[in-house]
């Protein structure tokens, strides 16, 4: 068992598809342990891609992150970091396979419509990021 940090970003909720991302994991037999809508602030983005500090990109991803509201949701189940990566689809959406969620729904890697944690051990630090364990079921 395994949970997973997941986004739909700002672009995905402005293009109303936060029951559609959903909808995939819970077809897939995943579960949704944790669920919230939220603005996320600059200090809260600069954690969660703590590891793109460096990066040309960075400002603009922050920028983006928190230009509107999130679905944060927390995944659950057997290998659910890999399975939900592998519907999510490549980070470059043009390099993502059609029927997966990039690949389906976005065109430019910046407004690619979901984030999902890459290991365990950025799952546990995300997943804290924006849930309190009371929040989890
Ligand atoms: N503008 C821009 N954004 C990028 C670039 N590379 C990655 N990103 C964005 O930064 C996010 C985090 O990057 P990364 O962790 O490598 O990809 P992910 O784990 O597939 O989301 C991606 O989902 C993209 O939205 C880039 O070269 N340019
Ligand atoms: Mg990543």
């Amino acid at each position: 068992m395994e949970q997973t940090l997941v986004l739909v970003k700002p672009d995905g909720v402005k293009k109303n598809l936060i029951g559609e991302v959903i909808s995939r994991f819970e077809r897939r037999g995943l579960k949704v342990s944790a669920l919230k809508l939220v603005k996320i602030t600059k200090e809260q983005a600069e954690s969660h891609y703590a590891e793109h500090t460096d990066k040309p990109f960075f400002g603009e991803l922050v920028d983006f992150i928190t230009s509107g509201p999130v679905a944060a949701m927390v995944i659950s189940g057997e290998n659910a970091i890999k399975a939900v990566r592998g519907q999510m689809g490549a980070t470059n959406p043009l390099d993502s396979v059609p029927g997966s969620i990039r690949g389906d729904f976005a065109l430019t890697i910046g407004e690619n419509i979901v984030h999902g944690s890459d290991s365990p051990e950025s799952a546990a630090r995300e997943v804290a990021n924006f849930f309190k364990a009371d929040e989890l079921y």
